[in-house]
């Protein structure tokens, strides 16, 4: 199973970032994330047996107990690589609670399953972001779009994603709610 951990978005601030999106949709090599599908990876894991479930539950609902709820923001667009070609346009999130909960998830994984299973994320560090759109083709970059978006983040999720020739589909295996 393709698995990940996540954070996923309320109504209210999917529906500016689906509004945004509509900035590259014009461009025919930009591919958008479906509205329903946008969120926050906190730590990928690729590909895991299905044995190897029960220990990331258990390390979710564990890490959900202990960190707090916490608010989020999000005020602008950027890109990876942000020089040269980018193939990926985000939306960039700030919050105090980001940090923590994804290097508390890549401890208790490497504790859990081994060193090995960190290995799928790549080693690049980690940047709170949501992705908006991906580069297939040649395509220009879109002027920034500037946010004022505020939430409480009050849960992640273990997700599994299945990639399918018109996109991946994600399903929320379980939430895990964060300390009120
Ligand atoms: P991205 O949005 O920046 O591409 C599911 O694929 C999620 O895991 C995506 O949000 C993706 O981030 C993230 N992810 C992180 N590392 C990944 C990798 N090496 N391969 C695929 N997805 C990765």
């Amino acid at each position: 199973m393709r698995l990940f951990y996540a954070i996923f978005l309320p109504e209210e601030v999917r529906r500016p970032l689906a509004e945004a999106q509509g900035q590259v949709a014009r461009y025919r090599g930009w591919k958008g994330v479906a509205p329903h599908q946008l969120h926050l990876t906190l730590l990928f894991l690729g590909e895991r047996p299905e044995g190897d479930l029960e220990d990331l539950l258990a390390l979710g609902h564990r890490l959900g107990r202990l960190f707090p709820t916490f608010p989020a923001r999000i005020r602008g667009t950027g890109y990876f690589p942000n020089e040269g070609t980018p193939r990926v346009w985000f939306a960039k999130a700030e919050g105090e609670g980001f940090a923590p909960l994804a290097e508390a998830l890549r401890q208790g994984v490497a504790e859990l399953l081994g060193e090995e299973a960190l290995l799928a994320g790549g080693d690049k560090p980690f940047k709170p972001h949501i992705t908006l759109a991906r580069r297939k083709a040649p395509a220009p970059r879109v002027p920034p779009v500037v946010f004022g978006l505020e939430w409480p983040v009050a849960e992640f999720a273990l997700v599994r994603s299945e990639l399918r020739p018109k996109g991946p589909i994600y399903t929320l295996l379980e939430k895990f709610p964060l300390r009120g």
